[in-house]
């Protein structure tokens, strides 16, 4: 009896263990660079963060670079089909929907990034102190009300976007060597792809808007069953838009 009693505490114990286990995976997968919150309503304006989760390696992030699709030349699709008409098929008020909060707090240097239209579709921030690789950090900005297309079935829009945490400043074709940067880049063949099976390859931050079913539900032709769009940036945006200008001149990656 004892025997028995003693062997089924020792099973619930292992299983004890590989839960344990499980969760303490789950938890170093979500310890990848993210904007929170995860999701943000339709008509909401919304406070964000980009959470810097770690470093690269044992190296401290120097300053971070992050770009939004600008919906331009994007590319879109629909419950994984590509589409090809325009974004405002789905979101009619895209662009500009981004801005970020100035705070020293945890860099000393920091300032948008505009597309062709002169919409912010990104920032970055950097330098002064380092963010400790085994600490997190936050760097605010907030998002405008972003409203769907009413005639649209969509129901929930997703955006790739594309971060670099940069722990050592070196050229483009340098930043695989040293730990020098941490990407969370959707592969979309810019130079800022990372290798394929590296840290967090083809693994960028989402920045997601769900639809208010209350206020703007889906019409009648939808049959009830909303629409998954997703948008990523096209590799000549990326290329465009990720490298840090500071006071007219590119200071990283290396010109
Ligand atoms: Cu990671």
């Amino acid at each position: 009896m004892r025997t028995v009693l003693s062997r089924s505490l020792f099973n619930s114990l292992l299983a004890f263990i590989a839960i344990i286990g499980v969760v303490h995976q789950n938890e170093s997968a979500f310890a990848h660079t993210v904007i929170q919150p995860t999701e943000v309503t339709e008509g909401k304006s919304s406070e964000n963060y980009l959470v810097i989760t770690h470093g690269c390696s044992e190296n401290p992030v120097m300053g971070s670079s992050v770009v939004f699709p600008d919906g331009l030349d994007s590319t879109i699709a629909v419950n994984g089909n590509p589409h090809t008409g325009p974004l405002s098929d789905f979101v009619t008020n895209w662009g500009n929907s981004i801005q970020l909060y100035q705070d020293r707090s945890v860099f000393s240097e920091q300032d948008v990034k505009r597309d062709s239209k002169s919409n912010v579709v990104g920032f970055w921030a950097g330098g002064g102190r380092t963010v400790a690789p085994h600490l997190f950090a936050r760097i605010a900005f907030v998002s405008s009300s972003v409203l769907f297309n009413s005639e649209s079935c969509a129901q929930k829009i997703r955006f790739a976007v594309a971060v670099a945490d940069i722990c050592k400043i070196t050229a483009i074709d340098d930043m695989s060597t040293d730990n020098a940067v941490s990407l969370w880049v959707p592969a979309v063949g810019s130079k800022f792809d990372g290798t394929p099976g590296g840290h967090a390859f083809d693994f960028p931050a989402f920045f997601t808007i769900t639809r208010d079913l209350t206020e703007n539900p889906l019409p009648e032709s939808c049959g009830g069953v909303g629409q998954q769009i997703s948008v990523r940036p096209s590799a000549a945006q990326v290329d465009r838009d990720m490298p840090i200008q500071f006071n007219g001149a590119q200071v990283w990656p290396q010109p």
